[in-house]
């Protein structure tokens, strides 16, 4: 951070690195998201607020930044060193008066402009008391010598959440934080998850120990020191200001002060001393960079392993839900019940099966007299089986959307995706009509493919003699039967009706054309299938869409941290 050209650098790789974390996205609700989304926040803030104006000026007067819990008495302290009411000490609770920067007229230009807090905007003139969020009180006093201004920031444990937020984001941007604290408070744990941060940043921290009854100093200051020690902060001085009774426009006596003023005094007139503080601070913040770059870095991989779970939850619950439909088509679940009842209406009675037994030619005459009189097959039985197709295609598709999201509620980030679309739990709306049209359109290519396959007299002669529909309605039987899985009773049954269904096609087209006709209105059902279900599983990554940070995000946050590394070296 030396010559003028590293600085120049360095200043330029933090602001690659504050373009990086701007445009870092965390969309996705995994557990540690908040948390997450705070820091990425809070290292924006930090780059703005404080390490991109420090860099770019590192001349610019030393920002001592006062600090601390409720009623410690900070406003009171600053009034007090200024020697000017410069900033409304809080009667009532919670105060929301803005926060005060109190810098020497010669100074003032360093604040006027949006360098440093430029979220803030500025205001002047007496405080009024009337809160207004979103600005910084610009006070002018000459008690101090230029070089150095003071801040008072709300309570680092203010009931209001947006005070506890603009305190944190005040001592971010402190050159020095001054945090005051009290007999009663010293203790607390906001108080010290603060300062451990300070201690792992290398910040520049002053403690003031602020209205202690004088005989308690000799019990507490010693506690302090070593609470100190041990959280990383052992040269960290402590200023103790005894508690006493303010003079009547509210201030403490010069005597209570005078230790913390003279030393604020002596920093603030030398050069030197004040460029330390700076440089340690300074260093700190951008050592801490790459530290809380990884944080983000983790982040965002954990967001994008989380969709890809949730998208292969997504890719099992459906590619499960195509085989079921593929091993439905073939191990004759679509024979049974009512399409099998169907097709015994259709052949006859028992006699008949007997009599197709003998040749094949008596019992195509047979089958044909069978058809003779009875109603069109393509009612009773081609509803059965329309029925029995759309109820596979139905009932895998639920259960794909079910399973899907049962997975998505165990995996992290996906409930809140279900809250915000809580259709996916069930199958889409117009699932039903699709369905139907489905079965429909592929009927209609069966028949199709039988009446291509027809295409000389003879073969044509034969069809008309049982009519394209009934074909067609023996194909899909065939079709439903043949995945070579039906063994035993199964062939006794399903089989069974299949095998009269193929003699009657093979006879017609050939054994070799019915095996591949078949094989082909079993792919084209499965493959319309496929094209049904892609719509159903678009839904669950239409959902995830928007959710998934920026694929390179992880990598351009990592480089941006490792370029800003490689200057610090
Ligand atoms: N008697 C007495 N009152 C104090 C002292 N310091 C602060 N107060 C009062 O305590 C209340 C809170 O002080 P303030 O400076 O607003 O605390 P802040 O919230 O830390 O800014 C105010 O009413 C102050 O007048 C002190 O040393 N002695
Ligand atoms: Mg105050």
């Amino acid at each position: 951070m030396g010559g003028h050209s590293g600085a120049d650098v360095m200043v330029s790789a933090v602001e690659s690195l504050r373009a990086e974390v701007e445009r870092t996205t965390l969309p996705l609700e995994v557990p540690g998201r908040a948390a997450a989304e705070i820091a990425r926040g809070q290292l924006v803030h930090q780059l703005d607020d404080y390490v991109l104006p420090r860099l770019r000026s590192i001349d610019a007067p030393l920002l001592a930044v006062v600090g601390g819990s409720t009623g410690a008495g900070k406003s009171t302290l600053v009034n007090s060193v200024v020697g000017a009411t410069v900033s409304r000490p809080g009667v009532l609770r919670p105060t929301t008066t803005s926060p005060v920067l109190v810098h020497h007229p010669e100074d003032r230009h360093w604040f006027t402009d949006s360098r440093i807090l430029p979220s803030l905007s500025r205001v002047t003139g007496a405080d009024t008391g009337e809160p207004a969020a979103g600005t910084v009180r610009l006070a002018e006093s000459d008690a101090l010598p230029p070089g150095m201004a003071l801040l008072d920031a709300p309570d680092i444990d203010s009931v209001v959440t947006a005070n506890r937020t603009l305190a944190t984001q005040l001592l971010s941007a402190a050159d020095l934080w001054l945090f005051v604290t009290t007999a009663a408070r010293y203790a607390d744990a906001v108080p010290w998850d603060l300062l451990r941060t300070a201690a792992e940043r290398g910040t520049a921290v002053a403690i003031v120990l602020d209205r202690i009854p004088e005989d308690a100093v000799e019990e507490i200051r010693p506690h302090l020191a070593s609470m100190l020690r041990e959280q990383g902060l052992p040269t960290a001085p402590i200023f103790t200001v005894p508690e006493v009774e303010l003079d009547p426009d509210g201030r403490l006596p010069a005597a209570a002060i005078d230790r913390l003023g003279a030393w604020l005094r002596a920093l603030a007139g030398d050069a030197r001393a004040r460029s330390i503080v700076v440089e340690q601070t300074l260093r700190g913040a951008v050592d801490s960079l790459s530290g809380r770059t990884a944080q983000l870095v983790a982040a965002s991989r954990e967001q994008q392993d989380a969709v890809v779970e949730l998208e292969s939850a997504v890719t099992e619950a459906y590619d499960e839900a195509h085989r079921r439909v593929a091993d439905g088509m073939t191990d004759g679940t679509l024979l049974r019940g009512e399409v099998l009842a169907r097709w015994q209406e259709f052949v006859g009675t028992g006699e008949f099966f007997k009599q197709v037994e003998t040749t094949v030619s008596r019992w195509r005459d047979r089958l044909t007299a069978a058809i003779k009189g009875a109603p069109p097959p393509s009612e009773s039985l081609g509803e059965a089986l329309q029925t029995g197709v759309a109820a596979l295609l139905v009932a895998n598709a639920q259960t794909a959307a079910s399973q899907t999201a049962r997975s998505w509620r165990r995996l992290p980030g996906g409930a809140p995706v279900l809250t915000e679309h809580p259709e996916l739990g069930t199958s889409s709306e117009g699932l039903g009509g699709q369905v139907e049209r489905l079965v429909r359109d592929w009927q209609g290519e069966v028949l199709d493919m039988v009446r291509t396959e027809g295409q000389s007299r003879r073969t044509n002669a034969r069809i008309a003699a049982y009519g394209v529909n009934a074909i067609g309605l023996f194909l899909m039987l065939v079709a439903f039967a043949h995945g070579g899985s039906l063994v035993g009773a199964e062939v006794g049954i399903a089989g069974g009706t299949a095998v009269l269904a193929q003699r009657v096609l093979e006879a017609i087209f050939g054994d070799q054309a019915v095996r591949d006709m078949a094989a082909k209105a079993r792919h084209r059902l499965l493959e319309m299938g496929d094209d049904l279900y892609a719509g159903e599983r678009a839904r669950f990554t239409a959902a995830l869409e928007g959710h998934a940070p920026a694929g390179d995000q992880a990598d351009r946050l990592a480089d941006a941290a490792s370029r800003i590394a490689t200057v610090t070296r």
